[in-house]
């Protein structure tokens, strides 16, 4: 029998401890729609002081696209309500501006385009359905859209080990040419409390979100995980730092996954994600290590957040 690339995956995340899913599973429809809940959360800051960011500095992150052709892309799009904020700033200069979304979920994609043809309608929008190396390929190629702006808000780089982070930095930086200019939201290091509301919330949206990958599974792979049976921890790593989430077996049980049998312990968990947290002596030395130049950096009244903008020179 074939396997196909998710179960391949599955079965060889869960095959021995420590038992992993990839956080980009949790991305189907209805993770999407619960993260984009979560976004708006009163625990889940990342999302408010970012928009604070882009709010207040708006106006400065913009200015070195000009005000010819300019081209922004999105990478992990989700709603694209923060991505407003600055294409509002770019029409203002006058520049004539194309928005390319990119994200794996066909419906976060939809909802960015529907936001941005009505809010602004002057922009062309050309959605892009791909991961994020596909998505880097296809940037390589195209040479006619102005200079670029790449957007990875959110802290989305949170979710990848800092070895991963640099050689997708890095992997950026070689798709782009002298003028174009990046992005990248940075969560910072903070007190401990805030961060454990943010990734376990009262209203256990967090929990839903983390869980919804077990659901997933029993939806496209017919797998029979008991949701009962699972819950959602969210611990702190002081050493990386980072948050990490895990669904943790609540007794001892036998999941079934396309004719494979795992067995889980009592108190035996799945790690479903990291989120690293940074600081600012990181987020210089990532933009050194990957070659480009900082052109400014950008943090809320709090500093419980950076968006650093860096620019790519010949
Ligand atoms: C979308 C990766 C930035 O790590 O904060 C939200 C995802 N996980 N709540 C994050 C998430 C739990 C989020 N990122």
């Amino acid at each position: 029998m074939r396997r196909s690339p998710l179960l391949a995956g599955v079965l060889a995340g869960l095959a021995r401890p420590p038992r992993t899913l990839a956080s980009s599973l949790f991305y189907d429809a209805r993770g999407s729609q619960l993260f984009q809940w979560i976004t708006n959360l009163p625990e889940y800051y990342l999302t408010r002081v970012e928009r604070e960011i882009l709010t207040v500095h708006g106006e400065a992150i913009v200015a070195p696209m000009g005000r010819g052709r300019c081209t922004v892309v999105d990478l992990g799009a989700g709603d694209g309500h923060k991505t407003q904020l600055l294409l509002r700033r770019l029409l203002d200069r006058g520049a004539r501006v194309t928005y390319a979304p990119v994200d794996i979920s066909q419906a976060a994609l939809d909802v960015a385009r529907e936001r941005v043809s009505a809010d602004t309608p002057a922009i062309e929008v050309r959605t892009v359905r791909a991961t994020y190396a596909r998505a880097l390929r296809l940037l390589q190629g195209d040479r006619e859209s102005g200079p670029k702006l790449v957007l990875f808000l959110g802290s989305s780089v949170g979710n990848l080990e800092h070895q991963e982070a640099h050689s997708f930095l890095a992997g950026l930086r070689r798709a782009l040419r002298p003028g174009d200019h990046v992005l990248v939201g940075f969560d910072l290091v903070k007190p401990l409390p805030v961060l454990q509301r943010a990734y376990d919330d009262a209203q256990g949206l967090t929990r839903a979100f983390n869980l919804n990958l077990l659901a997933r599974l029993n939806r496209e792979l017919g797998a029979d995980f008991d949701l009962q049976a699972f819950r959602h921890v969210a611990t702190w790593d002081p050493g990386r730092p980072a948050m990490e989430s895990w669904l943790e077996a609540t007794r001892r049980q036998t999941v079934v996954i396309g004719r494979v049998a795992h067995h889980f312990a009592a108190g035996e968990r799945i790690h479903t994600e990291i989120s690293c947290k940074y600081t600012l002596e990181h987020v210089g030395g990532f933009a050194a290590e990957a070659g480009f130049v900082e052109a400014g950096r950008f943090t809320d009244r709090d500093g419980w957040f950076a968006d650093a903008l860096w620019r790519v020179e010949a």
